[in-house]
């Protein structure tokens, strides 16, 4: 069996989804997805010019060895932009692999340990009580899970995760559009001094049941970030999610003296040897890698074996730029890994998403259930992708109020 072709696809409803479609000479083709939230021409060249090239004729139901051949011998490897690639390749493969076994690919994994896997939304609101409501929303449709973020009094802008204005509590996105980047101004100080408590005002609203969760988008120093863990003890919270930039690992340590609450990092991770100190030394309880950015099935399914030795549990990111192709890849890890923990979904299903990427995976009730269709169990359109084209976008900056560059 040989690979005789592959494809790119940039662009989608609202989205640069970086769609790959592997063809073989037996007819069966596999997806994966390449997207690197406003970075996507860059996957996506690094798949044409280089790797599919290079795959071309080889046998794809060797997906371990070609994993290997990409990453060692890229020689300059790791990195989001080559790891989304070699990703996308590699998700494509275990979709073949699951149509010629015709099986869902959760069998190939161990089977289901679990009916379904448990999401959480994103709540937002410009200030406390527009997060209520949002929180209120997503409650009433059955999620058990929910990430709240909410615009703080005097910030100077809204903050991670919020909108500037009133009213924008269903499925708040980030604007990223344009080519130059939006600048947000971030006060630490009033951050700590407001979030706290009001975390602590919405688990009195909505009980002890209901799993909250808080993003703080990597924007603390260690000690800050210590003593917002310690302030936000009474909350119980799920997770609080990476509280400082976790370039500097040994920084979490400083967090773990002073406080239990779980803290999930990983988003920006594309490899196991970001992951590899954190779990081993317990400074984590949920990682947050995902399987387009972290070299796909592969390495992911790596990461999570690793983790589950240290009683770390899962929380794949999923924010709208992942597909519905990565989705689903992490889709059936969830229901087969014994150390899943939650994952990230937020509903984009657009009647246009849903045209462009049919699946029978579905959400009810805050829970997604996963496909039986063989392979990852998502088609792609390419009709309908014909529409779509490429459009400039970036992450907003973050600076201070008297200018110094922060992280977004
Ligand atoms: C999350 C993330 C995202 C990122 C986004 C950047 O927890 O979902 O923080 O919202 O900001 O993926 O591209
Ligand atoms: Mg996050």
């Amino acid at each position: 069996m040989k690979i005789t072709d592959a494809k790119v696809f940039v662009g989608g409803p609202g989205k640069n989804y970086v769609t790959l479609k592997i063809m073989t000479d037996q007819g069966v083709y596999g997806l994966g997805d390449a997207t690197l939230n406003n970075r996507e021409t860059l996957p996506a060249a690094y798949l044409t010019d280089y790797l599919i090239p290079a795959i071309i004729g080889m046998d794809p139901r060797n997906s371990e060895d070609i994993w290997q051949y990409l990453y060692r011998g890229a020689y300059f490897r790791k990195g989001p932009i080559a790891m989304a690639a070699f990703g996308a390749i590699d998700m494509a493969l275990w979709d073949i692999k699951g149509k010629l076994a015709n099986m869902p690919l959760y069998q190939l994994f161990g089977g289901k340990s679990r009916k379904a896997a448990m999401v959480y939304a994103h709540a937002t609101g410009a200030d406390l009580d527009d997060l209520m409501t949002s929180i209120q929303f997503y409650v009433d449709q059955g999620y058990k899970a929910v990430r709240v973020q909410c615009g703080i009094p005097g910030m100077p802008t809204a903050g991670y995760g919020v909108s500037e204005t009133k009213g924008d509590v269903e499925n708040y996105i980030t604007d990223f559009s344009g080519i130059k980047p939006k600048v947000e101004i971030w006060d630490t100080g009033r951050y700590m001094r407001y979030m706290p408590d009001a975390l602590l005002q919405i688990r009195d609203r909505f009980g002890p049941d209901l799993k909250i969760l808080h993003d703080v988008h990597h924007r603390l120093t260690p000690r800050e970030a210590a003593a917002f863990a310690k302030a936000v003890e009474p909350v119980d919270l799920f997770w609080l999610e990476d509280p400082t930039p976790a370039e500097d690992q040994d920084a979490l340590k400083m967090l773990r003296q002073h406080s239990t609450v779980p803290v999930a990092i990983g988003e920006v991770f594309n490899s196991i040897w970001e992951c590899n100190n954190l779990i081993e030394q317990n400074l984590i309880d949920f990682i947050r890698v995902s399987v387009t950015y972290a070299g796909g099935i592969t390495h992911a399914k790596r990461i999570v074996d690793l983790a589950g030795l240290h009683n770390v549990r899962t929380g794949f990111h999923g924010a709208p730029s992942h597909s519905p192709i990565s989705m689903a890849a992490q889709a059936h890890l969830n229901v087969w890994a014994p150390n899943f923990g939650i994952q990230e979904y937020l509903v984009l299903g657009t009647p246009e998403c849903d045209a462009l990427f049919p699946s029978d995976h579905y959400l009810e009730n805050g829970m997604f259930y996963v496909s039986d269709a063989p392979g990852l169990g998502v088609e792609f359109n390419e009709d309908e992708a014909a529409q779509y084209s490429y459009k400039a976008g970036s992450h907003p900056i973050v600076r201070l109020e008297d200018g110094t560059m922060w992280d977004y």
